[in-house]
């Protein structure tokens, strides 16, 4: 997906059986593989295509609830609300940086977005017309990305796992603020009870497409397990969001969209209904109703930042220039 550059490990290391062998003995041992270190061409290149498309996600990310913070219904939320999304920036930029570290630039990584070539995750492409969305994206989303992040900290690549240290902490303050939100509305009149069931019952199957196809159809599964980029596959981290988010609507008397959703005592989970696959891959693939904004508000942003990252590059370049004339 990335064309790849050459900063970092040496490209042309030769993938010999005695290469890819040590490479996955250290990550047998549990050591971390840092950016200078020999890697096969293939875990580098899984690696800049999901923590890209992560970084991308935190950044679209922004924008649903963005749309939210001139219209917070209290002061105290829309400072909540504010603080939520620069975090998001935050992690944005953690990302790109860890990416950066694998060879590929920012810019790159950007044109791959706007172009529609890299993806970012499916559940951005849906929009926000009530306060209660912000409640279940945070409640939901927040919390689905925090139970596919907590074992990205255990991540076999150095940089990566290292940035998911900080993001789960800020993503698990983004958890409660959005229950809050929620527990207050279920708690309030009629109409603010209908309007968090109703976003409930518009963002469940979305949250529950974030953690990728049934691991029968994930391409990357398998391998980036053995690889630890990856330490459970999509169902299991499904499974377990499924399992701890359903008692979570029940404390706060609303319902899951599901009438198939069980306990089932055998296998100590619940089972749930089928997810529409043929929406997410039609989402995925750019078919939702908010993909064609969210990407023209990306582009946008780009556009009107180049003067500022132009000059940021001009004064890195003269104070470069001003360190090699001084040596
Ligand atoms: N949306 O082989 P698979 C957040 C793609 S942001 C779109 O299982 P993999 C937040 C997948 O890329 C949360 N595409 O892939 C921010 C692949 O296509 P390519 C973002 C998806 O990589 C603001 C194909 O389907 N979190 O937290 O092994 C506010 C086959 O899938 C999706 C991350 O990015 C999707 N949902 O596993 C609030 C976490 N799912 O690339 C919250 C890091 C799958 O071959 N990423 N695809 O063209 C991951 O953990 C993994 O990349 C995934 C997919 C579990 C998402």
């Amino acid at each position: 997906m990335y064309s790849q550059g050459l900063i970092g490990a040496d490209s042309h290391t030769e993938e010999t059986p005695e290469f890819l062998d040590a490479f996955q003995a250290r990550i047998d041992a549990e050591e971390k593989i840092e950016p200078n270190d020999p890697m096969p061409d293939g875990y580098r290149r899984t690696l800049v295509r999901q923590i890209g498309q992560h970084a991308h996600s935190e950044i679209v990310g922004m924008l649903p609830e963005g749309n939210w913070i001139t219209r917070a219904p209290t002061l105290k939320r829309k400072i909540a609300l504010i603080a939520k999304v620069q975090d998001e920036g935050g992690h944005g930029l953690y990302l790109y940086s860890a990416a950066e570290t694998l060879g590929v630039s920012r810019e790159q990584m950007t044109e791959e977005l706007l172009s529609g070539k890299a993806k970012y995750s499916s559940i951005f492409n849906y929009p926000t017309p009530t306060w209660a969305d912000i409640g279940a994206i945070g409640w939901l989303v927040d919390g689905a990305a925090i139970m596919n992040q907590i074992p990205l900290c255990r991540c076999s690549f150095g940089p990566y796992a290292r940035a998911m240290i900080r993001v789960c902490k800020e993503e698990s303050f983004h958890q409660r603020q959005g229950y809050e939100i929620m527990m207050q509305l279920a708690h309030g009149s009629k109409a603010q009870k209908d309007m968090a069931q109703d976003a409930l019952n518009r963002w469940w199957w979305p949250s529950l497409m974030m953690f990728g196809p049934h691991d029968a159809d994930s391409e990357h599964g398998d391998q980036s397990m053995a690889w630890k980029i990856k330490r459970f596959s999509n169902d299991a981290l499904r499974q377990k969001f499924i399992d701890a988010t359903v008692p979570q609507a029940e404390f706060i008397g609303l319902t899951m969209p599901d009438p198939d959703l069980k306990w089932n005592e055998e296998r100590s989970c619940y089972d749930h209904g089928p997810i529409d696959w043929d929406e997410f891959w039609r989402v995925v693939k750019g078919g939702g109703r908010m993909n064609r904004d969210r990407i023209t508000a990306r582009a946008k942003a780009w556009d009107d930042g180049a003067w500022v990252h132009e000059a940021a590059l001009a004064h890195a370049e003269k104070r470069a220039t001003r360190k090699v004339a001084a040596e």
